[in-house]
């Protein structure tokens, strides 16, 4: 089964959206296979956006994810990681298309509200920073029939 890591941002949970950004996730069938609120530290901030070091935006993106709690999800669904991303929309919320999460909630550059995986390979990183295997439940929702009929995503 196919699993993404989001991340609820700072921003995001200090603003009171928490529900409403999870929602539209829940609402498109994937499915929660774990999920906690969590301060994240300077250590695994710097393992997570790595790849990023060196950029101009890197040291004020490491203040921003480690400066309050975030909820980190594990989301679970065929095609979840394109899916996620879809429904948070570009990387700016001035370019977002209405409709996403970050076309809907902001308008910023850097407080852009919610992190998803961007490739399998990633989302298996940036899972196993975030959870123990225990923590992770294989969801089974009970729809899975009707919102993904014989996996035809
Ligand atoms: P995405 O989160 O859409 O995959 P990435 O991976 O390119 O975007 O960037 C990771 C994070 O770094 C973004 N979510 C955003 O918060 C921040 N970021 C990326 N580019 C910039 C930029 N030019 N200025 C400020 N922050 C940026």
């Amino acid at each position: 089964m196919d699993r993404t890591l989001i991340i609820l941002k700072p921003d995001c949970v200090q603003r009171r959206l928490i529900g409403r950004v999870l929602q539209r996730f829940e609402e498109k069938g994937l499915a929660i296979a774990g999920m906690k609120l969590m301060r994240i530290s300077r250590e695994l901030a710097e393992k997570h956006y790595a790849v990023h070091k060196g950029k101009p935006f890197y040291p004020p993106l490491i203040e921003y994810i480690t400066s309050a709690p975030v909820v980190v999800l594990a989301l679970e669904g065929p095609r979840c990681i394109e899916i996620a991303r879809t429904l948070m929309g570009k990387t700016f919320g001035f370019e977002a298309a209405p409709g996403t999460i970050r076309g809907d909630f902001g308008a910023s550059r850097s407080y852009n509200l919610v992190h998803g995986s961007d490739a399998p390979e990633t989302a298996a990183f940036e899972l196993s920073l975030y959870f123990k295997p225990e923590e992770l439940c294989g969801a089974a929702p009970a729809d899975a029939a009707w919102v993904f009929p014989g996996n035809d995503v």
